[in-house]
């Protein structure tokens, strides 16, 4: 029992009796938040080191982007895709230019857009690229993630999120992460996509080796098969460039984005591709009671212009240096991995020290929030407004706790 356990019991317990126990939350109840600081039931506050799994890119409560939910809230809220509303070109377009692609098609959660872009990669096998019908592949990377629906899990190597979900979908074949051969050997005719996260982010921000992803870019475009990058938690500023694929100087055939693109506010998704890909889906074929939904859009506009902007890829690039540089000198003192970019790291920490639970039970009582991800690995990612002296400090109480 750590001295976290003795606190808040009354909503603990609530939230232990009315919910399905598919998460084992840190007990800590959180009433109130801004910026990188939350505060719990009981005053407390902490500085939020995970951020919403980078869904908080902007910090909590971001002025522009509340400002911009509050006043689509007193004008209109939800019209559904049989009609158009007049937040949707706007936000459609920003977003496409901000991609450098032609069309967008707007979704509500990541893994809403991964399947959008899993159906639209198969459409376009079949219909574009001639792949006969029903034999479209997909390859992706073992210690993937890309969201809980039965098809992306059926592609899942992480047993937790696999296991006795199946019957699984066909149609996927799975290589090591970063290594450029395995997957030139596993691209068929029939392939249609290479699924990728640029950075894996639950794997425990494993960056792959310097030239993959260039290699990848021209195995699939000397291949005819599409590069489709899952930013939804690498992107939108969280390594220091508006996405992770840009430190490799790759740009996919389809961006799948989410999280912050919602802005911690409301779930928004999207994909983003040219009209030659996008263009195979034809009214009726794929759609979304919510998709694109005008508060959404209203939030979304507002995120894409804190984007244009820089700042935010700038900070996460200037400050992320700092995180790395005081996480890498506890390499030997306790630490025995450091990896990621910006403002994203993941830390494995001495098995022998501690479990990653463990260490973020440590961390949550010396005012820090944090999340393991395997075994003794724990992964931090603070919003993007975070400060030097706040990062300091939560590198300060990660080094107290080993
Ligand atoms: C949970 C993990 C992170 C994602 C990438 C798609 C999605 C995610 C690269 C799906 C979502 C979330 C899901 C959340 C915890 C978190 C997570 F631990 F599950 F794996 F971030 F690493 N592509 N990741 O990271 O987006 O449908 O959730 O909006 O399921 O516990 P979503």
């Amino acid at each position: 029992m750590t001295d976290l356990d003795m606190r808040t019991p009354g909503e603990l317990e609530a939230a232990e009796r009315w919910t399905a126990h598919n998460y084992h939350p840190l007990p800590v109840v959180i009433s109130d938040a801004e910026g990188a600081w939350v505060t719990d039931v009981d005053g407390r506050r902490y500085l939020d080191f995970l951020a919403g799994y980078s869904a908080l890119n902007f910090g909590h409560r971001q002025p522009d982007l509340i400002a911009a939910a509050h006043a689509q809230l007193d004008r209109l809220t939800l019209t559904s895709r049989a009609f158009v509303h007049d937040q949707f070109a706007t936000f459609c377009q920003g977003l496409a230019e901000l991609c450098g692609k032609e069309l967008v098609l707007p979704m509500n959660t990541g893994a809403e857009a991964v399947e959008t872009g899993i159906k639209v990669a198969r459409k376009w096998g079949y219909q574009v690229k001639g792949v006969p019908d029903g034999q479209a592949e997909i390859v992706v990377a073992d210690g993937n993630f890309h969201g809980r629906t039965t098809t992306i899990i059926s592609f899942s190597t992480d047993p937790d999120a696999r296991d006795d979900f199946g019957p699984y979908t066909p149609g996927f074949k799975i290589v090591p992460y970063g290594d450029l051969g395995a997957l030139e050997a596993a691209v068929g005719p029939n392939t249609v996509a290479v699924l990728l996260e640029p950075i894996q982010g639950e794997a425990g921000v494993l960056v792959p080796p310097a030239g993959y992803f260039a290699g990848v870019r021209e195995l699939c475009t000397t291949e005819n098969v599409l590069l489709i990058a899952d930013e939804i938690q690498s992107g939108l500023g969280r390594t220091g460039k508006t996405f992770a694929m840009e430190h490799e100087g790759v740009v996919p055939d389809m961006y799948l984005l989410g999280k912050a693109l919602g802005g911690g506010i409301v779930p928004v998704s999207a994909v983003a591709a040219d009209r030659s890909v996008l263009g195979v889906l034809k009214p009726g074929e794929h759609g979304s009671t919510f998709g694109g939904n005008p508060l959404a859009c209203a939030v979304g506009t507002a995120v894409v212009r804190l984007l244009e902007t820089g700042e935010f890829q700038q900070r996460s690039a200037e400050l992320g240096a700092r995180l790395h540089d005081g996480l890498n000198a506890l390499v030997g003192r306790g630490v025995l991995a450091v990896r990621g970019r910006g403002l994203w790291a993941g830390v494995d920490i001495d098995p022998a020290l501690m479990t990653g639970r463990q260490a973020v039970e440590r961390l949550a009582a010396r005012g820090v929030l944090a999340k393991d991800t395997h075994g003794s690995t724990i992964r931090l990612a603070p919003p993007l407004v975070v400060t030097a002296e706040e990062i300091d400090h939560a590198v300060a109480q990660l080094e107290a706790i080993l």
